[in-house]
């Protein structure tokens, strides 16, 4: 049995801001028992709660017509169209301060003028000094962003990720120390249903704490206007790729129940794709030249003592949602393995276009990629 902390419910309409988040006055203590997560794919029982009716109704209630919801959710390899002039509400889930492809990402999404972001949760260990990773890069763009340190520890396996190294590199950088504590689950929960059908919640990390959020509150898998993952790896097609992906092998009990819920759009961006989008340090160094990209060349000199390139991993997934072109989809079922100690964490997919509801990347268009990336910082 695990306790997750949760600040008592604040009882007020959808569509008003979570503006009395923080601070809180008094909390509630909610039981969620790990016995019940099953644990073999044959076992695939309410997880995370798959009753999406009532959430349904409340979005419609809050005027998601049929009609809109077609046009909000359109059909693989198109998922956010052009048409919608308002920016993309989003929120992060990020592991920042570990391969600095997180930091990359955030550095887009902050450039990104389609992209509205809501908020940034932190996940793994030291989650608090990956906060202040992100508040730096924030604090760069001039933006205020809600930060949130999440879960430090996986579900049940030992921790893989104990420390965000590249927090070396704030003494240089002006960032925020004090974040709220324990309440990172409890935010995103109310920052969609404040927006019910037009959040997209992007995880670039171990997926703690987007299993947690579904399973307190099994109605905002249906909530989401979308998620969009980096994890996993869907093909053997690309010599070198092994058959593990680190953020499913980090938490896979984690990453087996944010499959099971019931989301209406979920898509994933896997190794096997974002391997294909690397960069070297010499590029690197000279493209980075914006001043929102300065920190992260500087967050990446640590990352360049052992390696000599940057994979896009994470700015992949974040740019799939804003130029529909640049990675191709197919539907399918993804289920993870958790039998197996060995392969704890792998992803099997199953293409089915009939009835798949998880969308996973197959092709990327790295030219078109790397074009969209650096347009946002001109
Ligand atoms: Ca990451």
């Amino acid at each position: 049995m695990i306790r997750v902390a949760l600040h008592k419910k604040e009882e007020r309409p959808y569509g008003r801001p979570p503006d009395g988040l923080r601070p809180s006055t008094s909390t509630q203590w909610i039981s969620h028992s790990i016995a019940q997560i099953p644990v073999k794919p044959s076992q695939q029982a309410l997880a995370v709660g798959l009753k999406p009716t009532a959430a349904r109704q409340e979005a419609r209630a809050a005027g998601l017509t049929r009609t809109r919801s077609r046009r909000i959710y359109p059909m693989a390899g198109n998922f956010y169209q052009k048409s919608d002039l308002m920016p993309t509400k989003l929120l992060l889930d990020t592991d920042i301060g570990s391969d600095i492809d997180d930091a990359v990402c955030l550095a887009y999404l902050l450039a990104q003028p389609e992209c509205e972001l809501l908020g940034i949760t932190t996940v793994t260990g030291e989650a608090a000094k990956r906060a202040m990773l992100a508040s730096a890069l924030c604090k760069v763009a001039g933006k205020d962003v809600p930060i949130f340190p999440g879960a430090e520890t996986p579900l049940l396996i030992a921790q893989k990720q104990p420390l965000a190294t590249q927090a070396a590199a704030l003494t240089q950088w002006a960032h925020d120390r004090d974040f709220p504590r324990g309440q990172a689950v409890e935010f995103l929960r109310q920052t969609i249903r404040a927006h019910p059908g037009e959040v997209v919640l992007l995880t670039i990390g171990p997926l703690t704490n987007a299993a947690l959020l579904f399973a307190v509150d099994a109605e905002i898998p249906v909530l989401l206007k979308g998620l969009v993952m980096m994890g996993g790896v869907f093909t053997n097609r690309l010599a070198g790729v092994g058959p593990l992906e680190w953020n499913a092998l980090c938490d896979p009990h984690a990453t087996a129940m944010v499959y099971r819920a019931a989301v209406r759009s979920h898509r994933s961006i896997g190794l096997d794709v974002t391997r294909q989008v690397t960069m070297d340090a010499q590029e690197v160094r000279e493209r980075f030249s914006s001043d929102l990209l300065r920190p992260v060349l500087d967050f990446a000199e640590a990352w360049f003592r052992q390696r000599e390139s940057i994979t896009f991993h994470d700015p992949l997934a974040a740019a799939t949602i804003f130029d529909g072109e640049i990675c191709a989809f197919k539907k399918g079922t993804v289920e993870v393995e958790l039998a197996s100690e060995r392969l704890r964490g792998l992803t099997y997919w199953q293409q089915s276009d009939a009835d798949g509801k998880h969308e996973v990347a197959l092709e990327v268009n790295r030219q078109r990629f790397f074009d969209h990336y650096f347009s946002v910082f001109r």
